[in-house]
């Protein structure tokens, strides 16, 4: 018996990395399930697995998941109850933006991080291709910068084309999972490519998923770096699959909202138009950004379309 890590999937044959090492191409033996979620896959990228290994040492069998510290999930199709596991034991997640090729927008930013807090689990932002900014989006990019900075969220600049700033990015990541997210185009499997040339990722390539509300079935793989850790390219995921929220918690995933909140006179304040709130007049004095604020009521209001 010997255990390791799930390093990717194909529906239903996993590679599973020895913690000697080797790398194994596993069946799963038994039932796993997850309590109170159907899901469509019962072991994902980031599983710590139990198994055992053929006579030839290149295949072998899964018996047994270790418990899991974390797991993403989206649905397995628009109307389905089945859940898809995207990935297990995440440390950390990553979106890579651009202000420019394509332009990322900041509802974008703020659904993301919002699903990660959901979540709890750690976000971080990196700015990407730097080195084609003018000043005008330079500046945008420093204003953002401040603004998430100040909420509480690690933001890293870079050009992975200049090869610009990239150190810090490796220090963050170096020893963990990690799960990189952003817009199509961005430059995250450019930025793995420079991280661990070895990997050769395909770049540019329009990925599958652009048509609306079609799940087409990848399966996202982890990439070892060659300072330790793994990095999970999501390409075209846009982030983590929804997660459902109840409407008097979301602004609990808007940690400087969330702060706000206790000053508001109602225990139930959902900061719209309510006697006493505190969080509207913070959004007026400029303590809160009005353009987080407006996020936060996008997603209230999509909540809102769904309980009418
Ligand atoms: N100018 C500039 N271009 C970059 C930079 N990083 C990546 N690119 C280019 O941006 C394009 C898209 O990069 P990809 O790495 O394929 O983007 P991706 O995020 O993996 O996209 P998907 O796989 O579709 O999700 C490529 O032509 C890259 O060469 C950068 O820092 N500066
Ligand atoms: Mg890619
Ligand atoms: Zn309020």
């Amino acid at each position: 018996m010997k255990t390791g890590l799930v390093i990717k999937s194909t529906g239903s044959r996993y590679i599973v990395l020895g913690d000697d090492g080797s790398k194994v191409e596993c069946t799963i033996k038994g039932t796993f399930r997850i309590k109170d979620v159907e899901t469509t896959n019962p072991v994902a990228v980031g599983d710590r697995v139990r198994y055992i290994e053929n006579q030839s040492k290149e295949t072998g069998v899964i018996t047994a998941i270790e418990e899991r510290k974390n797991y993403i999930i989206r649905r397995a199709s628009n109307l389905s109850k089945k859940y898809h596991i995207i990935a297990a034991n995440i440390d950390q997640s990553f979106l890579m933006v651009t202000l420019r090729m394509p332009k990322t927008f900041v509802e974008f930013i703020d659904r993301f991080l919002v699903t990660s807090e959901a979540y709890r689990i750690k976000c971080s932002l990196i700015f990407n291709k730097i080195d084609l900014y003018d000043d005008t989006e330079y500046n945008k990019m420093k204003y953002l910068i401040n603004l998430y900075s100040g909420i509480g969220y690690d933001c890293f600049s870079i050009s992975v084309k200049n090869n610009e700033n990239i150190e810090p990015l490796k220090n963050a990541l170096a020893g963990k999972i990690s799960l990189l997210s952003g817009n199509s185009g961005v430059g995250k499997s450019s930025l793995l490519n420079l991280l661990n040339p070895s990997l050769n990722l395909k770049t540019d390539e329009i990925s599958l998923y652009h048509e609306q509300g079609k799940h087409v079935t990848t399966f996202p793989e982890m990439h070892p770096m060659p300072f330790g850790g793994f990095v999970i390219d999501t390409p075209g995921i846009k982030g983590f699959g929804i997660i459902d929220m109840e409407r008097n918690e979301i602004y609990h995933f808007f940690p400087e909202i969330f702060r706000k909140s206790r000053e508001c006179r109602f225990y139930n304040c959902l900061h719209v138009n309510e006697p006493g709130c505190a969080v509207r007049p913070a959004v007026e004095n400029g303590e809160i950004d009005p353009v987080r604020y407006r996020s936060y009521l996008n997603i209230l209001e999509d909540e809102n379309r769904k309980y009418r």
